[in-house]
C-alpha cells in the first residue's frame, strides 16, 4: 500500500490539518502516517478564536526519524509549520528526499482572518522550503505574501505572483487557488503554473462560507492523486473536482464554521 506523510498540525475542530489530511488519504485508498507540528483549539466561548499549541522540537523530531528511518514513503505532504525552528527542521529532512518522491508544500500562514502566525512566515517558507517541492498549493494571501506583492487584483497579477514565487522559491510547479475571485464574471478557477505554461483550471461557483479545512483537503487530494500517478497538473484538475463535490455538500459543525463533506471515494 502506498504510503503519505502528513507533517502538519491537528486541528482540533476536525475540518482542517492532519484530520482532513488522513480523511482524504483513506478515501484514495492510501496509508497516511503524521508528523504532528501543532495543536489548534478552539475557544467557543470566544467567537471560535483560535489556538496554537506548537509541538516541541524534539517531538517533532521523533516523529520524522520515525517516518523516514523506520516506514518506506512513497509521497510528502506539509501543511501548518507554525515557527521558524519547525520550518528549518522539517526543510533538514525534505532536504534528504529532494528528488526522490514527490512532495506537496501546502504554505499554510494563518489559521483564521490574515495574521501570519509568526513576523517573515512568508520568507522562510520562500526562502528554506520551495525549493524542495513537486508543487506547492497557496491560497492568495498566501501566493501575495510568498510573491512579496499588493494585494492581488486580477489575473494577470496572479500570473506575476506565480512567476515571482517559482524563480524566487524555485518550486518545480504551483497552483493559486481562488484567482476566479478576481476575475469578472468572479468563477472558482485556481491558476496551474509549471514554469512553462498556465493553465486556469475552471470550477463550479458554490456560494458558502463552510469552507473550513478546503485547502488542506485540496493539498491532500493533489498529494493523493500524484501519489497515484498523476502529473502535478492532473492532480489540480482531479483534485479540483472532488473538492467541488465535497463542497456541493457543505455542513455546518456550529454557528461560527462549517466544512466541506468528503466525497466516497476518488478513483483515478
Ligand atoms: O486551514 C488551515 C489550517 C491548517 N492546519 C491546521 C489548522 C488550520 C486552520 O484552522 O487548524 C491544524
Amino acid at each position: 500500500m502506498k504510503k503519505i506523510l502528513t507533517i502538519a498540525g491537528s486541528d482540533t475542530s476536525g475540518g482542517a490539518g492532519i484530520q482532513a489530511d488522513l480523511r482524504t488519504f483513506a478515501k484514495h485508498n492510501l496509508y497516511g502516517t503524521t508528523a504532528l507540528t501543532v495543536i489548534v483549539t478552539m475557544d467557543y466561548q470566544n467567537g471560535w478564536a483560535h489556538g496554537v499549541s506548537p509541538i516541541s522540537i524534539d517531538t517533532i523530531k521523533a516523529q520524522l526519524d520515525t517516518a523516514f528511518l523506520g516506514l518506506t514513503l512513497d509521497t510528502i505532504k506539509t501543511g501548518m509549520l507554525p515557527t521558524p525552528e519547525i520550518i528549518d527542521l522539517v526543510a533538514s529532512y525534505l532536504e534528504k528526499v529532494h528528488g526522490k518522491m514527490p512532495i506537496v508544500i501546502d504554505p499554510v500562514m494563518v489559521c483564521k482572518g490574515d495574521k501570519p502566525l509568526f513576523p517573515e512566515h512568508a520568507e522562510k517558507i520562500r526562502d528554506t522550503l520551495i525549493q524542495y517541492a513537486t508543487i506547492i498549493t497557496p491560497n492568495l494571501f498566501e501566493a501575495t505574501q510568498l510573491a512579496h506583492m499588493k494585494p492581488l487584483t486580477s489575473l494577470e497579477e496572479a500570473k506575476e505572483a506565480a512567476e515571482k514565487i517559482m524563480q524566487t522559491g524555485g518550486c518545480e510547479s504551483l497552483v493559486i487557488k481562488g484567482v476566479g475571485s478576481l476575475m469578472s464574471p468572479n468563477t472558482a478557477a485556481d491558476l496551474f503554473y509549471d514554469g512553462n505554461e498556465f493553465t486556469l483550471i475552471e470550477g463550479e461557483l458554490i456560494n458558502t462560507t463552510h469552507t473550513h479545512g478546503l485547502g488542506c483537503t485540496f493539498a491532500s487530494h493533489v498529494a493523493s492523486f500524484i501519489t497515484k500517478g498523476l502529473t502535478p497538473k492532473e492532480a489540480c484538475i482531479a483534485a479540483k473536482k472532488a473538492i467541488s463535490q465535497g463542497l456541493l455538500k457543505n455542513f455546518a459543525l456550529n454557528e461560527y464554521v462549517g466544512t466541506l463533506y468528503f466525497h466516497d471515494s476518488f478513483e483515478k
